[in-house]
């Protein structure tokens, strides 16, 4: 007994000779797979990306819960689905009760040295209504901005100190990032550092430096790349900005360009990563130091003649995620892959575990680092892929299975119908067929009808009582009519 509560003080309080990993999240904003060397993509220059995924393990079936910016953030941070954090635009602000809850709070509390640059996304209130803050004080450094933050650093209160060196804030968070690495190594504590990147996110702001990186370059198109491989998505999907930015943001006529600038973006972030690997090698931690690298949703960047994100469809849904731990010498440097399934709300978790901080018990999401040793391994069922925000007909709850994804578009006023479908995802990884009808795939859709409704009964059960979540319950019931669903909710359901 007097030996665990020694462990158990070890654990909270800072000492010398601490074993415990640092830890570096590294965020993108609005970044797709199709953009990266390591996910098979030719004709983009990654070579930091690559080398991390080639160092560590990278992911190929990792899904964000909720595909837009500030639902995504606050489930990164906390482990949990949108309709447990109450956190969204059009919703509201994390609650204090799950931001001390989320990863970083939680580290720090256990003796870890944090810091955090860039987007962070999403406000902190005490309660429904209440204004909402940014935690800059939870952490020990903060180089982090409200809103969508600037391209220009040193519109950036939080980072002006950067801006004279680094006038393009993506290699300016690289800077935040490397100096960190360099206070904290001094130090006797371990310690987690979180990046944020504006890039990629409109508005399209490359760094003037690489301008010459893919002039008059051409860029292969995804196998979905175009409107005739969305004619089978449902009408609803059509309602929302996604559709029209198709044509409004270039992918339709000016492919090249559009991409160009994208992929340059990018490429910032890549000299940002090589930053922070430097400076870790120069400060001699790189071998207990665990980097993450992932982003907040992808980006459909014309894949079935759809731009932007929020939807449930794989180029908006599905993002990178590469996880290098150094500790690992005898599995590192080999490319692995995990073909698993992951998802952004297992992302805190396993954060926790690496850190030896007890993870909460009622955490929607899992723990990754047995798929580190293991990638073969299993860590869930299923994924349940969430969107209520936007216009109405937009509004859709899917879930995804090791094999196969759902998706319930409730909307039937007017001309509409609700509509399911159905994608073999293991057979079909650019969803190009719809099964819904299909007889063979019967069973399927039986099977993952049962995933869904188990899904929305978590979401009745847990949904909090506050920034309108609870009235999706109803919304995406399979088994009452629009009329009878507009019955229960009044009439603010149209
Ligand atoms: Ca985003």
């Amino acid at each position: 007994m007097k030996r665990w509560i020694i462990s158990l003080a070890l654990l909270a309080n800072p000492v010398a000779g601490d074993e415990r990993p640092n830890i570096i999240l590294l965020l993108s904003d609005d970044q797709t797979t199709w953009s990266m060397g390591c996910y098979g993509v030719p004709d983009v220059e990654t070579p930091q990306m690559d080398r991390l995924a080639q160092d560590g393990l990278i992911f190929d079936r990792h899904y964000v819960s909720t595909a837009i910016c500030m639902a995504s953030r606050a489930s990164i941070m906390t482990g949990n689905y949108e309709y447990r954090t109450g956190c969204n635009f059009e919703h509201g602000p994390l609650l204090s009760e799950h931001w001390s809850r989320s990863y970083p709070v939680l580290l720090r509390a256990a003796g870890y040295r944090t810091a955090f640059a860039g987007k962070f996304g999403f406000l902190v209130s005490e309660a429904p209504g209440a204004p909402g803050r940014l935690p800059s004080a939870d952490f020990d450094r903060w180089g982090g901005g409200p809103g969508q933050t600037y391209y220009q650093t040193g519109r950036n209160p939080s980072m002006k100190r950067y801006a004279a060196e680094y006038p393009h804030s993506t290699r300016a968070y690289g800077a935040f990032g490397s100096d960190f690495i360099r206070d904290s190594a001094a130090q006797d504590r371990p310690f987690c550092l979180s990046l944020s990147f504006k890039a990629p996110h409109r508005p399209v702001t490359p760094d003037p430096e690489y301008d010459l990186l893919y002039a008059n370059r051409t860029f292969t198109k995804p196998p979905n790349y175009g409107r005739r491989y969305g004619e089978h998505f449902s009408l609803q999907s059509r309602q929302g900005r996604q559709y029209v930015r198709f044509a409004e943001w270039g992918y339709e006529t000016d492919y090249d360009r559009v991409m160009a600038r994208y992929h340059q973006q990018i490429y910032a972030i890549d000299v940002a990563l090589g930053m922070i690997r430097e400076a870790l090698e120069d400060a001699g931690v790189a071998d207990r130091t665990v980097i993450v690298y992932t982003s907040d949703n992808g980006f459909l960047c014309g894949s079935h003649g759809y731009g932007s994100k929020v939807l449930p469809y794989e180029e908006a849904s599905r993002v990178p995620l590469i996880v290098y731990d150094p500790r690992h010498s005898e599995l590192n440097g080999q490319g692995r892959r995990c073909r698993s399934l992951t998802g952004n709300i297992d992302l805190a978790p396993t954060v926790l575990e690496w850190a030896g901080v007890p993870i909460p018990e009622d955490i929607d999401g899992r723990s990754l680092v047995p798929l580190y040793r293991d990638p073969a391994q299993s860590v869930r069922e299923r994924l349940a892929l969430i969107n209520v925000w936007g216009p109405a007909p937009v509004h859709s709850l899917s879930v995804v299975s090791r094999e196969w994804k759902y998706v319930f578009w409730p909307f039937g006023a007017g001309r509409f119908t609700p509509t399911e479908e159905l994608y073999h995802l293991a057979a079909d990884r650019w969803e190009l067929s719809d099964l819904s009808s299909d007889p063979e795939s019967r069973p399927q859709l039986l099977a993952m009808r049962r995933a869904y409704d188990r899904e929305l009964e978590n979401w009745n059960e847990k949904a909090v009582p506050y920034h309108g979540y609870r009235r999706f319950g109803t919304i995406f019931d399979r088994n009452l009519s629009w009329p009878e669903k507009r019955r229960r909710l009044g009439a603010d359901s149209e």
